[in-house]
């Protein structure tokens, strides 16, 4: 520190004694010749200047025998200490020498060990590894050996079967073949016999009416068909001429449903005011009344028969809404009707299916519930309740809308049934029954007949259908009460 003040107060020093010749030379300049004076001067500053760097020179030697000072003094001070510690030193030196090769031993030692471990282990392992490969080998070897006569087994079974398959097969088409050339045979001659009897009933029946005796006894029947048909308008004629002269208020008196009627009343067309009473919807409207077979009270809603001309089912929406058909032949009486008789909650109805097939066999279902819902609901048919002993072919058909061949209702996503089956009905996804089936038969058609699928032995085909509804007996007894 004191040497660092010492040292800027001589560079002070050096700077006066540079300036100073220069101001002399500024004041001098004006007398004498300038050059000259010049000259004189630098060599003169020359001087100066050497003795200051001597002078310098001087200085730095006087700091580095101060340095040497100061550094002889840290050596002797460090000495001092030194001498001090050089035991501990030493000793400390010893000791970390020995600890380090102390460590060195050690850790050869626990590499050495280490390597002992692993190898043992690697002997271990490979031996155990060489067993569980040898197991897997012979194991897999077992296994490969008893796959290989599996699958030839299996080979020969396959092959075996099917040689067997291919044999049926074989004698099953064969079979197949004779019964299809059979059953044609037997389709042929029945057609063409069923053809002749035609025509021989027909020539009978016109050689029979050129007989004289025959002819009168015709004419008779004709002329007293013809007094009843002409007595049945007249009686219906007179009927509705009841109904539409007394208006509104007299097709209040008329019957609900044919089960209305009074006692002992023959079966025929009545009209009917259907819905609860007072309030009706719609007209009257005419019903076949079966009011003497199966206890009575009918009202009959679809009827099928061998009544030439014959009635053709394949009919749309809007005629199976209102109904067609003749009363006394065959008829659908409409969805309409059906749900506006059915519909009032107040009364529950029973359905009488009667089925005859084309020998005269005849068979019945009843259904002691039967609803028809409106037309916004599809005319959704409800039955339940089933007995007889035709066998339950209609409950395929509960809670289904009624299609038509242009109206797809069905629950077959792929299929219009009505119009595969070109009639009106409950299809579900098709049909178990259908009861407005076709009447006309070819090999092509068969399968649009009128069916019922339960009952056995009739397959495809039944003539002659009658439904009818009536109030079930409990409810009859509370409306006599009311
Ligand atoms: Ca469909």
């Amino acid at each position: 520190m004191s040497a660092g003040l010492w040292h800027s107060g001589g560079l002070v020093c050096l700077i006066a004694l540079i300036t100073a010749p220069l101001d002399v030379l500024s004041q001098k300049t004006a007398k004498t010749n300038p050059l000259i004076e010049i000259d004189k001067r630098l060599h003169e500053t020359e001087i100066r200047t050497e003795s200051a760097v001597s002078e310098l020179r001087n200085v730095n030697q006087e700091m580095a025998t101060l340095g040497d000072q100061v550094s002889q003094l840290s050596d002797t001070i460090s000495k001092q200490h030194s001498c001090n510690c050089d035991e501990l030193t030493s000793l400390i030196e010893s000791t970390q020498q020995q600890c380090k090769s102390r460590f060195k031993e050690l850790a050869g030692q626990v590499k050495e060990q280490e390597s002992e471990v692993e190898d043992r282990l690697n002997q271990m392992l490979e031996t155990q590894l060489q067993v569980v490969e040898s197991r897997i080998n012979s194991s897999h070897n077992e296994m490969s050996a008893q796959i290989t006569s599996i699958n030839s087994m299996l080979e020969s079974s396959i092959q075996e079967l099917t040689f067997q398959v291919k044999t049926v097969r074989g004698k099953l088409e064969h079979y197949i073949g004779r019964v299809q050339k059979q059953l044609y045979a037997h389709e042929r001659k029945l057609s063409s016999r069923i053809d002749e009897l035609e025509s021989e009933l027909e020539k009978q029946v016109d050689q029979q009416s050129d007989r004289p005796d025959n002819a009168s006894a015709l004419n008779e029947l004709t002329s007293r068909l013809d007094e009843l048909f002409s007595r049945l308008d007249e009686l219906s004629s007179r009927v509705d001429g009841l109904g539409n002269s007394s208006g509104p208020a007299a097709e209040t008196a008329l019957p609900r449903d044919c089960s209305d009627l009074p006692a002992h009343s023959p079966s025929g067309v009545y009209r009917l005011a259907l819905g609860l009473p007072g309030i009706h919807s719609q007209p009257a409207v005419q019903a076949f009344c079966d009011l003497e077979r199966d206890g009575g009270g009918w009202t009959v809603i679809q009827r099928r028969a061998l009544i030439k001309p014959l009635l053709g089912f394949n009919r749309g929406w809007a005629e199976y809404k209102t109904g067609f058909g003749q009363p006394h032949g065959e008829f659908w009486w409409g969805l309409e009707n059906m749900f506006q008789m059915t519909g009032p909650t107040d009364r529950q109805y029973e359905l009488r299916v009667n089925l005859a097939d084309s020998k005269g066999n005849r068979r019945h279902a009843i259904y002691g519930h039967f609803r028809v819902d409106n037309e916004a609901n599809g005319y959704r048919l409800s039955i339940g309740n089933y007995t007889g002993d035709a066998g339950d072919s209609l409950m395929y058909h509960n809670d289904c809308m009624f299609s038509t061949p242009d109206k797809d209702q069905d629950m077959a996503k792929r299929i219009h049934c009505g119009r595969k089956f070109r009639t009106g009905w409950w299809y579900r996804a098709c049909q178990s029954a259908n009861l407005n089936g076709q009447h006309r038969y070819n090999r092509q058609t068969k399968y649009r007949r009128t069916t019922w699928n339960k009952w056995p032995g009739v397959n495809y085909y039944i003539p002659e259908v009658e439904m009818k509804i009536r109030p079930i007996k409990t409810t009859l007894s509370e409306t006599t009460a009311r």
